[in-house]
């Protein structure tokens, strides 16, 4: 057994793990990262399905802390594929000489904190143990995946796979009867894909889904130019607001108070902007008066069926029970127009549930269907679930998993109290998801660097939350979430996509830029909340 010992470990080499190495470095810290995949870019390492894209727009979802980078770097559409970000990342690694501190291939499988030593202990999964002062988990909201137990699953004679998991070498589709489970983001953006390859692809639909059109297109040499030209006010403007993504309308009117004709047109420009924000942010009251929610839902659900030629088949695909932006609003690429195709059919797993996974194929609804392969469209056990799979224990020994049993909490979502020096980067109880997700990265991992830097200077080695202000904190991202549309359906939002998990939301939805200002008045006030040591 070999034991080393690091200032810092770096949990993860995705967008935020890469970050926190730069930045650590930059203080003078030791650091090193694990990362259990043999590339750079997490989420966008084994995210490799058909179709992968992101829904944040190319311009918004780069990294802001070096301006050389932004201009040098050219995107070619407006939402990036899998493929680019990849590459995006990979280029990042190189410029800013990342991997030579990234172990590829290795996974922390345990974290122990040492109180006598004041280090954390990591069991990696390549029979090694290491120390470290700090533990910075980048592992990302999303990357523990969710499949679900459906009986028989052992007995299938075909391929299977999770999206999560999809071959870098690709997967060859022709001639093959293909099944795939799950109509979220990722279902939604993997269908079209597939079923232009696919001899014939069933789609199992428990959940229909509100979908907004991307209106994606290629980035032209003007367009690319203007991007690089208003760097800097871009990044003003997603500092000022709740989502961190620049183009946010600043002061959207209440739907309520338009008359039809005004509605419908906002409501077409939206449509034709497309993308997550501009129809879902154009009204100030969708989001937490279900009326407005409904007619802006009502426009979505007769926008999305004049795609569908089969009037049955709209109607599976489009009698929604939730409020739209309950759960995660969904961005597409004709994906409606899919369920035009004679080589694809809908079930609807709600009136016919998938019963068993059978040697040929799976059972619904009493029919047997015959598949080839079947892809787990089926998302992740969010937020906690890849903390918790690491097998933390804080002071005493505690188990994470024992202190969020009943919800995971952290203060500010960056410490949880009793597991000192460690520093959750988009941890539960931050903006995480629920903005531009890079863009809060790149503000915990700042926040973080600043932390470790006036401990430095002001002689701490040692950094926990005190519980009341975790409490506290607790308390305020509750407060917040009380009147809101947002969450009030079960969704990996909730938690309750996963059997037996807790249900709760664990984000702060009270915007980052009022995020960010309380972390700053926290950092202001000599670190407030957090109890600093020497030991
Ligand atoms: O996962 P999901 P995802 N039988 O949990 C179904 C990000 N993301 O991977 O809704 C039948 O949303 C489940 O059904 P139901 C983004 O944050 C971003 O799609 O529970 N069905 C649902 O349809 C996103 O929110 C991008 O009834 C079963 C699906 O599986 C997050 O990742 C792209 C089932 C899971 O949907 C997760 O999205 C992709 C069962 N037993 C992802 N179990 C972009 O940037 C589960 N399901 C665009």
């Amino acid at each position: 057994m070999s034991r080393e010992e690091f200032d810092a470990v770096v949990v993860g080499a995705g967008i935020a793990g890469l970050y926190a190495i730069h930045r650590l470095r930059e203080i003078g810290l030791s650091v090193k990262a694990f990362e259990r995949g043999d590339g750079v870019g997490g989420t966008w390492y084994w995210n490799r399905y058909p179709g992968a894209r992101c829904d944040v727009q190319s311009w918004d979802y780069s990294y802001t802390f070096s301006e050389e980078l932004a201009q040098e770097w050219d995107w070619t559409e407006r939402y990036p594929t899998q493929p680019e970000i990849e590459r995006y990342l990979n280029h990042v690694a190189d410029r800013f000489d990342l991997r030579r501190d990234i172990e590829f291939g290795t996974r922390v499988d345990q974290a122990c904190f040492d109180e006598e030593q004041n280090k954390w202990l990591l069991r990696l999964s390549k029979d090694a143990t290491i120390a470290a002062r700090y533990l910075v988990s980048a592992v990302g909201a999303l990357s523990e995946r969710f499949t679900p137990k459906i009986s028989g699953v052992e007995t299938f004679a075909g391929q299977q796979y999770h999206t999560n998991a999809w071959p870098a070498e690709g997967v060859d589709l022709t001639n093959m009867r293909v099944g795939v489970i799950g109509t979220g983001s990722t279902g939604i953006q993997a269908i079209p894909q597939i079923a232009q390859e696919a001899e014939h692809l069933y789609v199992f639909q428990r959940t229909a889904q509100y979908v907004i059109p991307a209106q994606n297109h290629l980035l032209g040499e003007d367009e690319r130019r203007e991007i690089k030209a208003t760097f800097h006010q871009r990044l003003e403007e997603k500092l000022a607001n709740a989502v961190g993504m620049s183009g946010f309308p600043p002061d959207p009117p209440p739907l309520l108070e338009l008359d039809a004709e005004t509605r419908r047109e906002v409501f077409e420009d939206g449509w034709e902007v497309g993308g997550p924000v501009a129809l879902n942010r154009a009204f100030s009251d969708t989001g937490t008066n279900l009326e407005a929610n409904r007619v802006l839902g009502e426009f979505v659900i007769a926008k999305n069926s004049e795609a569908v030629n089969d009037p049955e088949v709209a109607d599976k695909l489009l009698t929604i029970d939730h409020p739209i932006g309950s759960r995660r609003l969904i961005v597409g690429i004709d994906y409606f127009e899919t369920y035009n195709r004679d080589n694809v059919t809908l079930v609807d797993a709600r009136t016919s549930p998938i019963e068993a996974i059978t040697p040929a194929g799976l059972r619904a609804g009493g029919d047997e269907i015959e598949l080839d392969v079947l892809v787990y469209a089926t998302g992740f056990d969010g937020v906690s679930g890849p903390l918790l799979a690491m097998d933390i224990q804080g002071v005493g020994g505690r188990l994470l998993g024992d202190k969020w049993a009943t919800r995971p909490t952290a203060f500010l979502g960056l410490v949880a109290s009793g597991f000192p020096n460690l520093f959750m980067i988009t941890g539960p109880g931050s903006p995480s998801v629920f903005s531009n997700v890079i863009f809060a990265i790149e503000q915990h991992v700042d926040w973080i660097k600043d932390c470790l830097a006036y401990m430095t200077e002001h002689g701490f080695n040692h950094i926990d939350a005190n519980p009341e202000a975790e409490d506290d904190w607790t308390q305020q991202v509750d407060e917040v979430a009380e009147n809101l549309i947002v969450g009030s359906t079960k969704s990996w939002w909730t938690g309750e996509n996963i059997p037996g998990k807790p249900a709760g939301l664990a984000f702060f939805l009270g915007g980052l830029q009022n995020y960010r200002a309380k972390c700053d008045e926290v950092a202001n006030n000599g670190y407030e909340g957090f109890v600093l040591q020497s030991r």
